[in-house]
């Protein structure tokens, strides 16, 4: 392996705050959108997006992710189909009471309009091991690599103008059989993405506060 010197530009303590409370204020504008408008947006875009997640951090460097861009309407209308027949059975008979409770709020339910309205879709899968010259090799910290990934995935949505939402339909097998994957991967998460639909309100929740989520020893 060689090395080559950091790029890194230094920003003098005292402009730090400034830049850290305007990111801060800039990210908590962030909504899980349900609603999305039919506009397109360029493959381009999506794309530069989608790099961006791919520039994350991972184990070993091992980059165990991939990404299937979903512009087809077809295409989408087969997730959309699958999608809500698991759906479905999630919220009639599998979901616990407990969950459900939790879920009202949100106003959720088994109807998945979004994954064929959003102009595309990003299914993320991880790949449970990695194959070089046929043969398996192992993956190191898979589960924290590609949430890492979708962390920029999502930022990088925002931060363009765009909406997402983080979405599981579960079990999410039927995303490895309409999209071919290979046997080492496994679905991780659905995103559409586009605009929200005009109007689209999303629910009054809060966050924790800073005493709630940390501890500063
Ligand atoms: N996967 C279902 C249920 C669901 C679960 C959680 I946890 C949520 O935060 C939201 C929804 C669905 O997508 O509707």
């Amino acid at each position: 392996m060689s090395f080559r010197p950091l790029k890194f530009k230094t920003i003098p303590a005292d402009k730090l705050a400034d830049r850290s409370s305007r990111f801060r204020r800039q990210l908590s504008t962030r909504r899980s959108v349900r609603h999305f408008s039919k506009k397109s947006v360029p493959l381009g875009v999506i794309k530069d997006i989608v790099m961006t997640a791919a520039s994350a951090p991972s184990g070993a460097n091992q980059q165990p992710w991939s990404f299937v861009i979903i512009g087809d309407q077809k295409i989408k209308r087969q997730i959309r189909v699958a999608a809500e027949k698991e759906e479905q059975s999630f919220y009639q008979n599998r979901a616990p009471d407990d969950w459900l409770e939790r879920l009202a709020p949100l106003g959720t339910d088994w109807r998945k309009p979004f994954l064929e309205d959003a102009p595309f879709l990003i299914a993320v899968f991880k790949q449970i091991y990695g194959i070089e010259s046929n043969l398996r090799i192992k993956h190191y910290y898979v589960e924290e690599s590609v949430g890492i990934a979708v962390g920029f995935l999502l930022t990088a949505i925002h931060q363009t103008g765009l909406v997402s939402l983080t979405h599981t339909p579960s079990p999410m097998g039927f995303l490895s059989q309409i999209l071919n994957r290979p046997a080492n991967e496994r679905a991780f998460l659905l995103i559409p993405v586009g605009y929200p639909k005009e109007k689209t309100t999303v629910p009054t929740i809060t966050k924790k506060t800073f005493e709630e989520i940390s501890d500063v020893l």
